[in-house]
């Protein structure tokens, strides 16, 4: 064969296979049996071999990654990728509907019904039909450059029935017949498994070995378009079935509504049949059908107009409480967590939810052996709705609170004030085991490998006992746990080795003085330079400082008066413990890959999923710096709902501004 036959030969086949391709993952209606399409494919890959210089982007064969990427590039939407507003209620529904006629001073509207999809948002571009990139969402604003990964997703198109110039939008997701098969085959490997398909697709888009992401199944839903310039629909119904004759995947299970009582019947269709669906959806969009209409209803600032979306109510399972068992954090406080029979739950397998506190168990009156609902608190947190009273078992007793700490066994007091029972003994053992795994944690020392296992272990044989004891630990002590080996008594001495030379506000938060945080102790280092310095401040050098009160103050100067810490820190000192501030970032830009990491965030407004206080706690974890007022030094602002002077604010502006939805979604990728 000469150059031009070789050439028609590979055109032919890639064709073939595209045509197969595109029936098997875009339209679920294959024709070629797997042998067929494989031996083609073994066909091309063998041509392309013998003449790599006619190997094309579009290629079935560049699909199976093998880039290995350093990094993800930032990518700034040319229209920025807008989250939705959403309905909980069918009167929330009917006040959206009546907004819309309103505005629009119509009678009735067409509403284009389709499934929300749990996946990930992303966007395609086309250039002359050819797929040139795909970001992710991330801000809205600014995204994540993953075309490279998305190159390896078999659904999405390289190259178009037109050659046109388009962005298109929608979902990529991890199908969830995909996820279950992944999860076994990692948890038969010894590797985490993935909490939901969601999670797992983000993982897996944000692989920088991209034959990865190739071996990961995931496929895509698009909806919409950055641009309708180039299409010729000119309705949301219209587009879908457009995007769908170009070459793209699309939901067929969309539908053109009249009233809220037609759109109402869509939603509970779909609610019954969303476990049976191949995918996760977590809600229904409602978009009014017409663009002119569309156009006429515009943007907030945060969201279309025109479109909505129904959000599903958690899902809520019935499972058996079978024991409640106590843990004792750092400070004393005694947790109560459910042990129940193990139920699917929103996408992962669930046997312990947190009853938080006495009180929490007391209002329900929860028993042993009561039938409970359980649900997840912003799709993650399990949760125990309700008791089914109907179904409490005959000879049931009420629960009775632990009167003795269960390690310790000295009597549990209820401070003044607090919910919580604490245990006040400080020798006690499971405190001061929690305040060894506080010391190594990631914020405060960052001893990495000592997890709460390895620490148990040392603890149970009295190897250590307080956190200058580590320093103590040599490579032989470490091979007398179970399972420890050489290479991790090595790595584990090390580890701790180099927490040696930490900057000190990482030791000052590992001590665990109350109230003194990460944010708090990088202050008060930053100001006193000197662990020592610190140990002589008074209370009115403390408060002195900008943002410290009198709490704060209090808790600190009430700790260095005790002599038992001074011998802590004089034998830190002889380990050759770094005691002196060294002006590096609470959490350094190397460990952090969060985009929150060096942000100015300021949270407003109502949460659903999150106390402030945990939320505050989780951004300063990535490395955020969460402040009280909005400045031109913000970089975020977190808005819950009911948010007032401080989201006005923030628009004025012209500050990122993010909803608790978006934020969650961010959340999770950060996992
Ligand atoms: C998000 C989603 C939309 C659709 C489906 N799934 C989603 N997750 C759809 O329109 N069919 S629209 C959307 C958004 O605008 N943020």
């Amino acid at each position: 064969m000469d150059n031009a036959e070789v050439k028609k030969e590979l055109i032919q086949i890639k064709e073939t296979l595209k045509a197969w391709a595109h029936e098997y993952y875009v339209l679920d209606q294959p024709t070629a049996s797997d042998y067929d399409y494989d031996k083609l494919y073994r066909q091309l890959e063998e041509l392309e071999g013998q003449h790599p210089e006619l190997i094309t982007p579009d290629s079935p064969t560049q699909r199976v990654g093998g880039k290995i990427l350093t990094g993800f590039e930032k990518v700034t939407h040319n229209v920025p990728m807008m989250s939705l507003s959403d309905v909980f209620s069918r009167s929330e529904l009917e006040a959206f509907d009546a907004r819309v006629k309103k505005a629009l001073g119509v009678e009735t509207v067409a509403y284009c019904c389709e499934l929300k999809i749990d996946g990930l948002a992303i966007t395609l571009k086309y250039q002359d039909g050819l797929f040139v990139q795909g970001a992710t969402r991330g801000d809205g604003v600014v995204g994540e450059n993953i075309t490279e990964n998305l190159r390896t997703v078999q659904a999405i198109p390289m190259r178009l029935a037109q050659a046109i110039n388009l962005e298109v939008r929608g979902e990529c997701y991890m199908p969830k017949k995909s996820f279950l098969a992944l999860n076994e085959r990692r948890e038969q490997e010894g590797q985490d498994v993935f909490a939901n398909p969601r999670n797992a697709a983000a993982g897996s888009l944000r692989q920088l070995d991209t034959r990865v992401t190739a071996q990961r199944n995931l496929s895509t839903f698009l909806y919409t378009v950055a641009d309708f310039g180039p299409l010729k629909a000119m309705s949301q119904s219209a587009a879908l079935a457009e995007l769908s004759t170009v070459g793209f995947r699309v939901n067929p299970e969309y539908r053109l509504c009249h009233s809220v009582a037609e759109i109402w019947q869509y939603i509970e269709e779909y609610h019954a049949k969303r476990t049976s669906l191949p995918y996760e959806i977590d809600g229904i969009v409602i978009k009014v059908d017409d663009f002119a209409q569309q156009n006429q209803l515009g943007f907030t600032v945060k969201a279309p107009r025109f479109a909505t979306a129904y959000k599903f109510p958690p899902e809520e399972v019935e499972t058996v409480i079978e024991e409640i068992e106590w843990t004792i954090g750092r400070t004393g406080v005694l947790t109560p967590t459910a042990v129940m029979t193990p139920v699917r739950v929103a996408g992962s397998t669930v046997s312990r939810a947190s009853l938080h506190n006495g009180d929490f168990i007391a209002e329900k009156d929860l028993r042993i052996g009561d039938h409970v609902l359980i649900y997840k608190a912003g799709d993650i947190i399990p949760e125990v709705a309700k008791v089914l009273l109907a179904k409490r078992p005959a000879g049931s007793v009420p629960f009775v609170l632990p009167t003795h700490c269960p390690v310790c066994h000295s009597e549990l007091v209820h401070l003044e004030e607090e919910v919580a029972l604490r245990c006040i003994n400080p020798m006690c053992e499971a405190q001061l085991l929690e305040g060894l795994n506080h010391f190594v944690s990631r914020n405060a020392m960052n001893i990495d490998g000592l997890g709460p296992k390895i620490m148990q272990q040392l603890f149970a044989k009295g190897l250590v006992k307080d956190v200058a004891e580590l320093y103590r630990l040599q490579e032989a002590d470490f091979l007398q746990l179970d399972k420890v080996k050489e290479k991790s008594a090595e790595n584990f001495y090390r580890a701790i080795q180099a927490s040696k030379s930490n900057s000190a506000e990482r030791l000052l938060f590992g001590l665990g003085i109350r109230h003194v945080g990460a944010k708090a102790a990088k202050i008060l280092m930053s100001h006193f330079g000197t662990i020592a310095a610190l140990a002589q401040a008074t209370k009115e050098d403390i408060v002195a400082i900008d943002s410290m009160g009198e709490i704060i103050a209090d808790s600190v100067t009430t700790y260095f008066k005790n002599q038992e810490v001074h011998q802590l820190l004089a034998e830190l000192q002889a380990a050759a413990v770094n005691l002196n501030y060294l002006g590096a970032p609470a959490v350094s830009p190397t460990e952090s890959t969060s985009e929150f990491n060096g942000k100015t965030v300021v949270l407003t407004g109502k949460l659903v999923h999150y106390t402030r206080d945990e939320l505050k706690a989780r951004l300063e974890s990535l490395g955020a710096n969460v402040t009280g007022s909005v400045s031109k030094k913000t970089d975020i602002v977190i808005a819950g709902t009911d948010a007032g002077s401080k989201l006005i604010k923030a628009q004025s502006l012209n500050i990122p501004v993010m909803d608790e939805e978006q934020l969650q979604s961010k959340l999770m990728e950060e996992q």
